[in-house]
This record gives C-alpha cells, structure tokens and sequence, in this order.
C-alpha cells in the first residue's frame, strides 16, 4: 500500500502535571523524529496532538488546591505546551479537550454510534458520597483493611499488607474527599459491547500486524484478544468533561478514554479544514506514537469505536515504547521521582539536542531502560562531542588552517579506495538511516549516523592532513591529497547534517549556519550526495556544537532528585486516572533444567541498615543456617531497615557474587511487585528452616 499522506499523533498528556523526560522518551521525541524526516521527505505530514484535560484526578486535584478544574487544566496545560515547545517537539498542533470544538466532536461521535445502536444500557449500583454529591471510584474510599487492620486501606487495595480488597471489606469505609459515609446509589451508563468487535479485531490485528507491529504492542494485545473483551462503559457520572449528549443524562460526561482519543480527531479540525482528508481517505497512513500503558486504549478499545462509526481510518502503527526509568528506579510523580523537562531546560538552557540525543541512544524500544545522569555525561561527552562534534570541528578547523576557509577542489585524478569508501558508506548511511527511522527503529538511525561520523574521524586520521602540509616541499602532490581529504569531510558534515536533523534539530540548524547553506539543504533527497557544498565557498569558523558535561552538574542533578524526593508512602491520590488493567507480560518458556540451575533457599534477616550515599540500597545480613551472607538489595525506599529484622525470604544462593557501592553482595532476595510499584516479601507462608531449600 502506498500512503499519500501522514497523520501522527503522539499520546494527549494529562494537564495534571508536567511532563518528565519519560514521556519525551516514550512517545514525543520518537513521534517528531519521524515526523522531522517524514517532512524532509517533502510528504504531506500532521503532527496532531494536545492535553488531556478530563477525567477524575483533575476533579480531585482542583477540590484540594480549592481551584476549579479549568484552573488546573489551564495550568498545567502552559506548562505542557511550553515544555514541548522548548525541546523542539514540532507538533503542527498542540490543542485541548475543554475545547468547544473537541465537545462537539466528541459528541457527535458518541451521537452516531447511539443513533447506530452500537450501545448497551446497563444499571449498577455504585458508591456515593452526598457531602461532595458525587460517585466514588473504589480508590477513593478508604477505610480499615480486614486483614491486617491498617487504617489506610484503599477500597480496591490495602497498601499495607498487599490484599486485593473492594469497598464492601473495608470497616468504617468513608469517602477520601469529605470523610462521609459513602451510600450505595443507583446508576445507568452506555457501554460499549467490545465483545462484539472481537473478530474484527483479531482479523485486523492477529492476522495482519502480527509481523509489522512491535513485538510488545503485539503481544500485549493478542494477550487481550486470548483472553476476552467485555462490554466497558463510556460514560461516567460527573460534572467535569464532555456530558452526554442525551436527555436525560444529567450530571453523566463521557468516560474520559472515550473522548481523548477522539481528541486527535477534533486537533486535526481545528487545524486544517482539510482534516478529513487525513482521516477519512484510505491512503492516509495514521500512526499513533503511545507509551506503553495505553496500548490497549489505542491498539483495541479506540479502533473498535472507530469501526463501529464506520467512517475513518484505523492506526496503520502504533510504535509504543516501554518505560524509562530514573536513576534505577521507576518514575513517579507522587514521589515527585522524576526529571521535569522544564526543570531540564532551565538548568540545561539551549541544550536541548543534549536531553534528545541521550533519550534517543537510550531510548526504551524494546525494554525498560534506565536514564543516569553519569550516563547522560557520558554520552554526551564521549559520543557527542567525542566523536560527532569533534569530527565537524576538526574539518572545519582544518579547512581553515590548511585551505584558506574555502571548501577545497576535489582532485579526481588522485581519487583512492579509501576516499572510494568513504563516498560508499555516505551513500548506504543514507539508505541505512532511511529504513531505520521508517521502521521506528530510531536508536538504530542514530547509531547508524554515528557511525558515519566515527568514520569521518578514522578517515581524517588515516589521512592526516595535518602531517602532509609538513612535507608539502618535497612533496607537491600533498596538497591535493589535503584538499580531498577536506572537500571529502565536509561533504561528510553536510550529510551528517541532513541525517541528523531529524532528530538533533538544533544541532543541524547551527551546522547549516556554519555551512553557510540554508536549511532547505537539509531536504532528505540532498543525503548520500558528496557535492552540495560548493568548491570556493568560503565557510565560517567552527562553533563548538556541544558542551562538555561536567561532574559537578551531574552531582547537583544526582542530588536535586534526591532532594525532591518525597518521602511518603501512603499516596492519596492515584497518579494516573482511569488506568487500564495491565495485560500480564510473560517471559519465554524455559526448560527444568534451566529452573534446576537455580538455587533457592529460605534465610532469616538477622540484619539491616542503609548503605550509605545510595538511598536505595539496604544492607542485609541473611542467616542460611549452614551460614551467614551478607546481601545488597535494591529496596530501601520500601521498607525501614528494622521493620524487616527477624522476616524470612526466598535468596538466590548461587548468584555470582557482585560488588555493590563496594560491598560484595553474595545472593539475592525474592520480591513481588505489586502494580502501583509496591514490594511484597516472597516468603515462606509457614516459618521454615534455615536454609531450607525451595523447589
Ligand atoms: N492521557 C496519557 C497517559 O496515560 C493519556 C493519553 C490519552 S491519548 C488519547 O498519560
Ligand atoms: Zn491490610
């Protein structure tokens, strides 16, 4: 299939909050990168997208601040909007949901599929709280946990001792927002039968992207698909977001996973009156760039909406990243665990291309990975400006020393095989970067690019203009292995400029002034071409393109998190609104004598206590028995050293022992994971021998 046109979205933020370098990393950046080379491909591309400003948390957050939710949403959707502006995120619309033009949108979507039959009516009954006049979702009902008698407990879950509860459990239940005694109340809402929509999409989705989506986002939806789709409700009863658009239906808006994703529909209306063609014509190619907790939104609930209208076309991808985690740990914004890109721009002013090219080496494609800012230095000292910024700099500097700041003349008749080479690989990079960045394989692309530019260094090296110019008396020829040698490295910074540009704008932008070119030079057709700098063309003097990361800033960055940390445990409000049961991520099958290799036994905590200068290390001492280990392991955010002296945990007893802040650690101990991130002690439910083995 051949695609006339592109529209891509990347996911709605919530205006809830900033956003952090992990939502950069999970689907803004990779989104404008293909964006930035699909506009350098001269095709017609949208870039659509906006904030999220429905759904309960808002309401929540804007009763607290005792503001209104506009407020909120209209805070934090500046701060949003101006982030993306900073790094260069370039969408050709950045829009909203409170919009009129998204109401009526949306409205009218949920009219025709009402119009169409598409829904069923179904009444429940669901907790109330009268003081605030409004429904409560299980989370927001707390109350005392049966099981272990914390007074904390949440109505779906009790934090302390990991139960899975509902809001009937609780003893003395009360609403988190007034304290009331919540009442049980009649309700009706419009749901949406997903059931009916499964054959439809296991023949879309099962059948024909199996081998063109990611593996994750297949996975997580064939693992959906296994496993049945119910009926799920579209509407919610509030006062904030988009009402219904039926009699009757007072104080009921829609469920805010109905009506954000509608939301790239309305942002395109709003941009272009053209939008239609973007959505309605089958050789437009819609790609939505996501994070990997909205796969199921984007990949089965929204297409199935988009069926049952009828009329628009479904994602042809939808490229969701995994998570990116923050110095080891995994982002959270209760915790206040995060690097806020607008805290990034205000320390790191006009370095944008910096954050970019980190978050796109390391970018979380096919796994979570993990963002350091010693790895931050590192890269960008060693890579970006050890090898792409140095190469540029050296050809400049040299044009300048040793041809008179001219691009020189490139003399054929002394062409050699390593210059042969060097034209060889300007072209495949352009080939190679192409089909990389096509198939969102944007860490790929980027290596690729870098190394084209390693290569550019060696061939400098192995060249060695510098020492030609000395012998140049008795050896005139030199002159003109010096000026091929600098024609053809900067060529190699012109193309170096077109292939990066995608995804290191600012930097292509400054080398197109030093180039003295303007930047339709950076048209995707000029790459892999070795003469689009002109022969004479006086160029400027070489700015250094990258600073050096010093390790000061890395420690003040190390420190500020540290600092920002908040240090509670109990979170009163959910950081995420209307999240989506997560689909379980299976690992491959093994074989018994891959488990036989493992041992694990039951030891005792005899000892605990923080390592020092890393807050997320305890020291343990483990009695196993037949003898004592000592164990480094990675939980001292969860538990307080001596509320686990005396537990019994499963260890890995034959881990290869591993150095630890310079502490050996000698084994490992087992833990659940809960979702909201919580650790649970994978015990022995009875008290057993030390060492005990577990099999
Ligand atoms: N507001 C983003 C999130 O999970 C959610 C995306 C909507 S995309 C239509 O943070
Ligand atoms: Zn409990």
């Amino acid at each position: 299939m051949s695609f006339n046109r592109y529209l891509i979205t990347a996911a709605l933020p919530y205006a809830n909050g900033p956003v952090h370098i992990g939502h950069l990393a999970g689907c803004y950046l990779p989104a404008d990168i293909y964006v930035r080379y699909q506009r350098a491909q001269k095709r017609d591309v949208k870039f659509v997208c906006g904030s999220d400003e429905h759904g309960v948390p808002i309401t929540i957050r804007a009763m607290k601040e005792g503001i209104t939710p506009q407020q909120v949403v209209d805070k934090y959707h500046a701060i949003i909007k101006e982030s993306f502006e900073q790094m260069g995120i370039s969408f050709d619309i950045y829009s909203r949901t409170s919009n009129k033009i998204h109401h009526e949108t949306s409205q009218a979507f949920f009219t025709k599929l009402f119009n169409d039959g598409a829904f069923e009516v179904h009444e429940s009954e669901q907790y109330f709280d009268e003081e605030k006049q409004m429904f409560l979702a299980d989370r927001y009902i707390v109350g005392t946990c049966p099981v272990c008698s914390n007074d904390n407990a949440y109505g779906d879950q009790c934090e302390k001792c990991g139960s899975t509860l509902s809001p009937e459990q609780l003893i003395n239940p009360h609403s988190a927002l007034s304290n009331a005694i919540p009442v049980k109340k009649k309700t009706q809402h419009w749901y949406f039968p997903l059931n009916k929509y499964e054959d439809f999409l296991k023949e879309w989705i099962v059948e024909g992207k199996k081998n063109e989506w990611k593996s994750n986002v297949y996975g997580q939806c064939k693992s959906w698909l296994d496993s049945g789709l119910q009926p799920r409700a579209m509407t919610r009863d509030s006062n904030w977001g988009v009402p219904v658009p039926l009699p009757n239906a007072e104080g009921k808006v829609l469920y805010v996973w109905f009506d954000a994703p509608i939301g790239y529909i309305s942002a395109t209306k709003e941009l272009t009156p053209m939008w239609s063609d973007y959505w309605q014509k089958e050789d437009t190619k819609l790609v939505h760039f996501i994070g990997k907790d909205n796969i199921v939104f984007h990949c089965i609930i929204f297409p199935a909406m988009l069926k049952a209208h009828g009329s628009y076309v479904l994602p042809e991808n939808v490229p969701a990243n995994e998570f990116l985690n923050i110095e080891g740990d995994k982002v959270s914004t209760s915790r206040n665990w995060a690097v806020w890109v607008h805290e990034y721009i205000k320390d790191f002013p006009e370095q944008q291309d910096l954050l970019r090219y980190v978050l796109c080496a390391n970018a979380p494609e096919t796994k979570d990975n993990d963002f350091t800012w010693k790895d931050f230095q590192t890269r960008v000292n060693s890579e970006l400006s050890g090898n792409f910024g140095n190469f540029v700099n050296r050809a400049f500097v040299m044009m300048h020393k040793l041809c008179n700041g001219r691009v020189p003349v490139f003399h054929n008749d002394i062409i050699n095989d390593i210059d042969k080479a060097l034209i060889t690989d300007i072209a495949n990079a352009k080939t190679l970067v192409e089909s990389a960045i096509e198939n969102y394989k944007f860490r790929d692309a980027l290596s690729e690019i870098m190394a084209l530019s390693a290569k550019g260094n060696k061939y400098l090296q192995v060249n060695e203009p510098w020492n030609l110019v000395k012998t140049l008396a008795d050896t005139p020829d030199n002159q003109k292995r010096i000026d091929n040698s600098i024609h053809l490295s900067l060529q190699l910074c012109a193309n170096l400029a077109i292939l990066i540009n995608p995804i290191l704008p600012f930097t292509a932008k400054k080398m197109c002034s030093m180039m003295k070119v303007v930047e339709r030079m950076l048209d995707w057709e000029n790459a892999g071409r070795v003469d689009l700098l002109k022969v004479n063309y006086p160029l400027r003097t070489p700015e250094i393109l990258f600073p050096k990361i010093e390790d000061t800033q890395v420690a003040a960055q190390v420190e500020k998190l540290n600092a920002n940390l908040v240090k509670s445990k109990v979170e009163t409000t959910p950081a995420k609104q209307e999240e989506a049961p997560k689909a379980v991520e299976k690992k491959a099958e093994i074989q018994y004598d891959d488990f036989a290799k493992i041992e694990l036994r039951v030891g005792t905590i005899l000892h605990a206590e923080k390592v020092q200068k890393a807050d997320k290390l305890l020291k343990l001492e483990i009695d196993l028995g037949y003898e004592k280990r000592t164990i480094v392991s990675g939980i001292a955010l969860h538990f307080n050293p001596e509320d686990i002296i005396g537990k019994q945990v499963t260890v890995v007893a034959n881990l290869a022992p591993r150095k630890m802040r310079g502490i050996e650690s000698n084994g490992m101990i087992l833990m659940a994971e809960n979702k909201d991130g919580k650790l649970i002690f994978a015990s022995p439910i009875e008290k057993a021998d030390e060492g005990a083995e577990v099999k």
